[in-house]
């Protein structure tokens, strides 16, 4: 079966969306949209099956979809938004979700509150979920994650992140297992068995789109060649409009792959 994402289209009030370590720019609506249509094409023209949640255009950042929901093979866990503006996401989320469950053979979970998690503080390598420790997620939430995971041979480990709003708006993983971040924004390169600086702060976000295929933003043509070097195909997008809400190519989708 294809790998498939789950995207939501941009709010028109996508401007009015949460900032935490960047000041306020002006975006453009209309240039976001197109963004995001070259964006989900781009996993179109590379074998995957596009699943449209719900529109939310009361919610400035509900093109952020991956913070509602992270995917663990066959497992997806529901999140509970650390920031309020953003919990009421999570229900058309879970409506997607169920509608494709059955069908695709997919358990659900949640993160309830008290605990806080944003899907955007969850990276997979390998079976180790690093998960971040920021303004969005909580000990509780990770502890929350850790219960569902651990049973299921899954590693754990918290990261306590400072710089950056999520763990994954730092470091994102090559098809290799490799973690790459911008050095000046990630808080401890050790952490990780095998970590690869990189040139550009837009550099550090891929996704790893099969097929030895990374696909990233197109504002990082030092770290693009890079990448090249190390023999994987690099695709590009342009994301402006979305870097100036803090977000990045992993932020605007979630990845459903290896479903029978
Ligand atoms: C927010 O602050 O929640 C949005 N403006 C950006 C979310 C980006 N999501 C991500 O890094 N996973």
């Amino acid at each position: 079966m294809s790998p498939r994402i789950l995207v939501r289209r941009p709010s028109p009030r996508l401007a009015d969306g949460e900032l935490t370590h960047i000041d306020r720019q002006p975006v453009d609506a209309d240039l976001a949209l197109t963004q995001w249509q070259g964006y989900v094409g781009a996993f179109a023209e590379n074998g995957w099956d596009v699943t449209e949640i719900a529109p939310a255009d009361d919610h400035p950042d509900g093109v952020f979809v991956e913070d509602t929901v992270v995917m663990f093979g066959d497992l997806a866990v529901l999140t509970s938004p650390g920031t309020a503006s953003r919990r009421g996401e999570v229900a058309s989320t879970a409506a997607t979700l169920a509608s494709l469950a059955v069908g695709l053979g997919i358990e659900v979970a949640r993160i309830a509150e008290p605990g806080h998690l944003d899907g955007g503080d969850v990276l997979k390598v390998g079976r180790t979920a690093y998960v971040g420790l920021t303004s969005r997620t909580d000990e509780a939430g990770i502890e929350q994650l850790r219960a569902l995971l651990e049973p299921r041979g899954w590693k754990v480990v918290a990261v306590p992140v400072s710089k950056v709003l999520h763990l994954k708006s730092g470091v994102t993983a090559l098809p290799d297992g490799t973690v790459v971040g911008y050095q000046p924004l990630v808080d401890d390169p050790t952490v990780y068995p095998r970590f690869l600086p990189v040139p550009e702060e837009h550099g550090t976000a891929v996704v790893d789109l099969g097929e030895n295929t990374v696909l990233m933003s197109s504002d990082a043509p030092r770290t693009a060649e890079l990448y090249a070097g190390r023999g994987l195909r690099v695709v590009t997008v342009p994301i402006t409009e979305f870097e100036k809400l803090e977000g990045c190519v992993t932020c605007l989708s979630v990845r459903m792959r290896g479903l029978t």
